[in-house]
């Protein structure tokens, strides 16, 4: 069963929506993870907006096994676990590709793969389908990657009991990216590691000016525009090599200290 969030009527393969900018197709064996998160806030909006589509499939629909919908098994040459086959895969991948007229860029999350960063995530924005492969168990068979050549994607070095949490989060992370998605598109781009600024973000205060002796700092109630941006670039850049400075050196596209 094909389950498109946000929207109550499902007619995903029968019509192609031409409008859509952004169509993100979900293959789990756990497809209800993606109900609640996915559908709440700026993403159901999004959704809502006609501006991004979501498709979760199910990947046990496309078991070889009628009986009981089997869809891993041993490996070969023993050892603990079952991995996931590569037929109901590649059956998988293929029938949700042929639901809409875009070819969808495959991504399959795990562990072993790049880690995404910024750059990555609003490479992948400008995609307009993306089909991500979430993993479970001890992995796929080899062949799954052989034959369909995925971008592998990792969410950092930690291991997640399935490749689910990390589509949500590159889900979220790519869909504030599309135009409109957000209210205010500067916001985005503010943001740290955004495009307009590769460094951490400055601290930022709203009223009041005095909470149990903590004060904003007085450059902030000056008026003083000139200063006010010299003073969070001079935040931004102190935070930023305290906390991170493998970002100075270790990321293409990232500022130097100057
Ligand atoms: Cl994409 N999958 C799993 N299973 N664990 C992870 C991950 C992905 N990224 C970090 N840890």
């Amino acid at each position: 069963m094909l389950r498109r969030l946000g929207e109550a009527a499902c007619s995903c393969e029968a019509m192609p929506r031409f409008f859509i900018m952004y169509r993100v197709d979900v293959i789990t064996l756990f497809p209800q993870i993606f109900d609640g998160y996915l559908t709440q806030s700026l993403l159901a909006k999004a959704i809502a907006n006609g501006l991004v589509e979501l498709c979760v499939h199910n990947l046990r629909d496309w078991s070889v096994d009628l009986k009981h919908h089997k869809i891993d098994d041993r490996p070969y040459g023993g050892g603990p676990g079952m991995l996931i086959c590569v037929e109901p895969v590649i059956r998988c991948v293929e029938a949700v590709q042929a639901m809409h007229s875009t070819p969808g860029k495959v991504l399959l999350l795990t562990p072993q793969g790049e880690q995404l960063r910024q750059q990555r995530v609003e490479n992948l924005a400008q995609s307009n389908r993306l089909i991500l492969l979430c993993g479970r168990y001890e992995g796929f068979d080899q062949r799954v990657t052989d034959i369909l050549q995925p971008l592998e994607l990792s969410i950092g070095d930690y291991v997640l009991n399935g490749g689910e949490v990390a589509a949500m989060v590159l889900v979220d992370a790519t869909v504030r990216m599309i135009p409109g998605v957000l209210g205010d598109e500067q916001s985005s781009w503010d943001d740290s590691f955004s495009r307009g600024n590769r460094l951490l973000e400055f601290p930022q205060y709203t009223r009041p000016p005095e909470f149990r002796g903590y004060t904003v700092p007085d450059v902030l109630l000056s008026g003083n525009h000139q200063e006010i941006a010299k003073w969070r670039q001079q935040q931004s850049l102190a935070k930023t090599e305290l906390r991170r400075n493998d970002l100075f050196d270790k990321n293409i596209g990232f500022p130097t200290k100057e």
